[in-house]
């Protein structure tokens, strides 16, 4: 039986399942969205009009402000619950300003490689904890599109592929794995099923926590503004639900990514919360961007 959904249509719901992540078109104003994205280049010390200015081509901004998604972006809170099985299930969570900048390099015009398990930089996301299968840590990737992204113009590559892969390494590694352990490099080479994440400001990407995915070369340099918040569980997930209509989408993809209807998974080992090495460069660089917000005031 297929559960009706309030946010989500069928087709989403079929490519999440099938292709492990969906998109929520126009989640959010692009007048609104500018609020924040004027300020990435005087934040960043950069003439945006002048690429020679550009110190590096790839920065992850700290954020400044946040907003509880919600009331951010209701279309796209809505769908995200419906993934995780319903509101109750998840935390209350914030977007923030802390845009994810892919500038590209003078070179990327002509090295462009389009998405495949020959570039690098495949990963899962979750530097901040050690990874079991049912980890509720991260509910769900959000890829948020914060500025328009065309192919070829930084967008971020994903593998649709990639969750049937992640799901039968963790379920053979009830030990838990860090954020290094799982050899992504090897895991890509089975993968297949390759896209890019383009759209305009206000679409948002609707990943499965799984879900393999790399930055890109920018061959346009048209700056490319995204954010990539995770969402997490009260509960982690659970694949041994009495009621089967009880499980919910992201549940639901790992369960067919292993071909099993049920799987009584239990950690062996504790959860376990890591601070980030970028945690302090992070704070760093808010202190640098608030005294260039200040001295235009
Ligand atoms: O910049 C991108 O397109 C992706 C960034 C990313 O995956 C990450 O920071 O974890
Ligand atoms: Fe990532």
């Amino acid at each position: 039986m297929t559960a009706q959904y309030q946010f989500l249509s069928p087709d989403q719901v079929e490519q999440f399942l099938t292709r492990g992540f969906c998109v929520v078109r126009n989640a959010f104003d692009r007048d609104k969205a500018r609020i924040w994205t004027d300020q990435v280049f005087t934040r960043l010390g950069y003439e945006e009009a002048d690429p020679s200015t550009w110190e590096q081509h790839r920065i992850h901004m700290p954020s400044h402000e946040f907003a509880p998604v919600a009331e951010y972006a209701p279309l796209a809170w809505g769908a995200m619950c419906e993934l995780m099985g319903g509101e109750d299930r998840v935390r209350p969570s914030t977007w923030g300003n802390g845009f994810i900048v892919n500038l590209g390099k003078p070179e990327d015009a002509d090295t462009w490689q389009p998405p495949s398990a020959k570039v690098g930089g495949w990963h899962k996301d979750g530097d901040f904890f050690r990874h079991f299968l049912d980890s509720p840590e991260q509910g769900l990737l959000t890829i948020v599109l914060w500025s328009d992204v065309v192919s070829r113009g930084g967008a971020t590559f994903v593998a649709g592929d990639s969750v049937p892969v992640v799901a039968r390494f963790l379920a053979d590694h009830p030990e838990g794995v860090t954020p290094n352990g799982f050899g992504f490099g090897n895991m890509i080479q089975e993968c297949t099923d390759f896209a890019e994440a383009t759209g305009e400001v206000g679409d948002v990407y609707l990943l499965h926590p799984y879900i393999l995915h790399a930055s890109s070369q920018n061959a346009l340099r048209r700056p490319r503004y995204i954010t990539n918040p995770p969402v997490g569980l009260k509960e982690p997930m659970n694949f041994n639900r009495e009621n089967p209509d009880d499980f919910s989408l992201i549940e639901q993809t790992v369960l067919r990514g292993l071909g099993v209807e049920r799987l009584d998974f239990q950690p062996t080992a504790p959860r376990e919360r890591i601070v980030p090495g970028s945690h302090a460069k992070k704070q760093e660089m808010l202190e640098a961007e608030r005294a260039r917000l200040a001295a235009i005031q």
